[in-house]
């Protein structure tokens, strides 16, 4: 049997592949692992069906035979240790691939992401977004200083570039990464990635489903 992940049944996003179910996705189309695809809603997401497998009442999940999952950042973890192709074989080289993964998802992006989805009709939005942005500014002018004119972040493709192409990528609507030329180049090249291009358009045809 494959595994199991929970996505969105009707993503806020649109198909955007905003919703972190997508870099779990890349993930297991990066690795070759079929999978199948549970989709819920946000009521179902609350039940103690779902709750029993994420204790937020969050997607995505992770089942796989008698182990269950929670946290995107986990499950990409997990299915890079046990498939070849995202973590170096090296050590030291692995190690320094899941300290990206971790940087990548320790970010101000996250804060400016759910500033601009959740709190727009608050009275300080518009006083507090110049902060978080700026706060943004600053980790983006560090990481392209860092990535340079390299193509991914420490050698060959890894997670930690799957989690910080993924998590760039909430940056579209905010207008911010042009402002990066090197970062704006690097997320072009996850995105034309075919295991990238697999995950997007399966989770935009549920979308699409959904709508239709
Ligand atoms: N740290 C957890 C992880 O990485 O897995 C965070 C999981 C999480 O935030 N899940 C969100 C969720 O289930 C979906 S991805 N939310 C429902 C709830 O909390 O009740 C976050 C998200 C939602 C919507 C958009 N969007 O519309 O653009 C983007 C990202």
């Amino acid at each position: 049997m494959p595994p199991t992940i929970t996505a969105f049944e009707n993503s806020p996003d649109r198909g955007r592949g905003q919703a972190r179910d997508m870099r779990v996705r890349w993930a297991l189309e990066e690795v070759g692992q079929p999978y199948d695809v549970r989709l819920v809603s946000f009521a179902a997401m609350k039940q103690p069906a779902h709750l029993a497998l994420h204790p937020f009442g969050q997607i995505p999940t992770f089942e796989d035979g008698d182990l269950a999952l929670f946290e995107s950042g986990a499950i990409v973890l997990h299915l890079a240790e046990r498939h070849g192709g995202l973590l170096p074989d090296e050590a030291n080289a692995r190690a320094r691939a899941i300290a990206w993964m971790f940087a990548a998802l320790n970010t101000p992006i996250v804060e400016l992401g759910m500033a601009m989805l959740f709190e727009r009709d608050k009275g300080w939005y518009e006083e507090r977004l110049p902060v978080l942005r700026d706060r943004v500014r600053i980790r983006l002018g560090e990481l392209s200083r860092r990535l340079g004119d390299a193509e991914w972040l420490d050698g060959a493709f890894s997670a930690g570039d799957l989690m910080m192409v993924t998590v760039l990528r909430r940056l579209n609507a905010s207008g911010l990464l042009e402002e990066y030329p090197e970062l704006s180049a690097y997320v072009a090249r996850g995105e034309v990635r075919p295991a990238f291009r697999r995950a997007f358009d399966a989770q935009l045809a549920v979308f699409k489903a959904a709508t239709s």
